[in-house]
């Protein structure tokens, strides 16, 4: 009864794994880094034909795609972790308006960034600007979502959801910590809270090594 995850270090597949890892279920991740090579791609194809992590097969059997869906049946599937707040709790609605609004504002920018020639071509300038650009967009949503939160110890309230797991490493990347500081300051709080779960310690340094360019800026 062990879950199957496809996923990548530093990637969309952490905060799953961090979920699966609080939950306390078996699970192995089979490692396929999307973000590197198109060869890595290749191998994610026969997996998810959108060829990206994370994916989650279930102990059924179930192949479940999409970082956000899987944080979402992964606290359904396991209330007991209280991971989530369950349909008719008060705090529902905010948490999937920004369940949604992280995957679809915000991480699906990555895929403008990473490989920006499948838009633009080789035209060198073009990159330039997507970089610059979508780095404001992202900066900028972050921006909408500390103004129309109001967090306590974590986004929600006292208790920590998925997220919160989300947040925590979407927020890793680029234009990285440092300036999600500057634009989020009290999620940015939530974040290191996040980052220093004890429950996790081992796993970040594993999964999501906070070092080089991810070193938190404080
Ligand atoms: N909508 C997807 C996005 C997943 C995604 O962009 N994953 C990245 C790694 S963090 C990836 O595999 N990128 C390779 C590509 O899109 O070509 C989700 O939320 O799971």
């Amino acid at each position: 009864m062990t879950y199957v995850v496809y996923g990548a270090v530093g990637s969309g597949s952490v905060p799953v794994e961090a979920a699966l890892t609080l939950i306390g279920a078996p699970f192995r991740v089979e490692e396929i880094v999307t973000y590197a090579s198109e060869e890595e791609r290749a191998r994610m194809a026969p997996h998810n034909p959108m060829r990206q992590v994370p994916v989650l097969v279930t102990p059924d059997g179930e192949t479940i795609t999409e970082s956000a869906a899987i944080l979402l049946w992964l606290s359904e599937q396991h209330p007991e972790a209280g991971l989530a707040p369950p349909p008719g709790d008060p705090r529902r609605g905010q948490f999937l308006r920004w369940m949604a609004f992280i995957p679809a504002e915000i991480y699906s920018m990555y895929w403008v960034r990473d490989v920006p020639s499948r838009l633009v071509g080789d035209d060198a300038a073009a990159q330039v600007e997507i970089d610059r650009r979508t780095l404001e967009r992202i900066a900028w949503c972050w921006g909408v979502m500390e103004a129309q939160t109001d967090p306590g110890r974590f986004i929600l309230g006292d208790d920590l959801t998925v997220l919160d797991l989300y947040m925590a490493v979407v927020s890793r990347w680029r234009p990285l910590r440092r300036r999600f500081h500057e634009v989020a300051p009290r999620l940015g709080e939530v974040a290191r809270r996040v980052d220093a779960l004890p429950a996790l310690r081992a796993f970040w340094a594993r999964r999501f090594p906070f070092e080089g360019d991810y070193a938190d800026p404080a």
